[in-house]
């Protein structure tokens, strides 16, 4: 009697054929790549890099392949890096004024109400070609009245002063607008950088009223205010007198330079009986000047102002703020 072979005796149960099959195929594939790999390696044939790994694990990949992808890697990144420079140097150039382009220089006067029209000069450089007036940030319009040659005062530089003017009229919105404004002006050669024309407020805005060449010509104003002037010759001298209390502390501010005026200023504090309490040429690194000062009694006192160079003409316009210091 033929003895039953084990293996057609023993009926596998259900499921278990297929699992029993497929672990020994899967064993029988490993003893053969195994037995390749032995070989192989023993021959030198092989790079022990590029046998392939159990099923799941990340082949290594080959130093010539990690050297070409690092290559691609940074190539990519040059080029993607040389693209996002040239575009941001396209668009600074894009931005930056033309040279020698038109320009303004100031504005005169320096500021205008908010709420209402007002009729300006602007000076400066090719602005006697303006075509319109821009205000890019603001809801605020203006329109050319007129554009020409600008007379250059004597011993002055027309690159400091400007030599071309165009007279505006702007309107400014009631409110949302801070202390300054800015505008362009327009013109065949192209428009000019911005300028911040000061947009009146708070303290309330005088003028200068001439007269006020001394301390018995001081024109009275009374804190807080803003003056509107300028030191229309050379040698002229523009003084204010205000009423004051002991320890009152006072801040006597000029707003020329930063904003185009040709002035230099000087700033004086004399008390009632012509003491000099405080003298001011520059503050903060510019020509304007800026004094505070706690008051030493009740009693009248001066401010005046005048050039460091005893110059002056019509682009010497300054605001002068006198208001309580902090
Ligand atoms: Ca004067
Ligand atoms: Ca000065």
């Amino acid at each position: 009697m033929k003895r039953a072979n084990h293996r057609d005796t023993e009926t596998p149960r259900s499921g278990e054929t297929t699992k029993h099959t497929k672990d020994t195929k899967k064993r029988r594939q490993e003893r053969t790549a195994k037995r390749c790999r032995r070989s192989a390696e023993a021959s030198g044939r092989v790079d022990p890099s590029r046998v392939v790994g159990p099923p799941g694990s990340v082949r290594p990949l080959a130093p010539a392949r990690r050297s070409l992808l690092s290559f691609f890697v940074f190539f990519v990144s040059f080029v993607v890096l040389s693209v996002f420079s040239l575009c941001l140097c396209a668009s600074v150039v894009r931005s930056a004024p033309p040279k020698d382009g038109p320009r303004v220089v100031v504005v005169l006067p320096l500021g205008a109400a908010p709420g209402k029209a007002t009729k300006l000069t602007v000076r400066g450089h090719k602005l006697d070609a303006a075509t319109a007036v821009r205000f890019p940030d603001s809801k605020a319009t203006g329109k050319v009245l007129s554009k020409g040659k600008a007379p250059v005062p004597n011993m002055q530089d027309a690159k400091q002063v400007g030599d071309t003017q165009v007279e505006i009229e702007v309107t400014l919105p009631a409110d949302g607008l801070g202390e300054t404004v800015s505008f362009v002006v327009l013109t065949p050669a192209g428009e000019t950088p911005p300028h911040r024309l000061l947009v009146d407020g708070q303290p309330p805005v005088v003028a200068e009223k001439e007269p006020n060449n001394g301390f018995r010509q001081a024109q009275p104003v009374a804190l807080p205010q803003v003056v509107q002037g300028g030191i229309a010759q050379p040698q002229d001298v523009d003084v204010y007198r205000f009423e004051g209390k002991a320890g009152q502390r006072v801040r006597l501010e000029v707003l020329a330079a930063r904003h185009g005026s040709a002035l230099d200023s000087i700033l004086s504090l004399h008390d009632a009986d012509g003491r000099l309490l405080a003298r001011n040429d520059d503050a903060d690194g510019s020509p304007d000047s800026r004094l505070e000062v706690t008051l030493p009694r009740d009693g009248a006192y001066f401010v005046s102002i005048q050039d460091a160079h005893d110059q002056g003409g019509p682009v010497h316009v300054y605001r002068l703020v006198l208001r309580p210091a902090p």
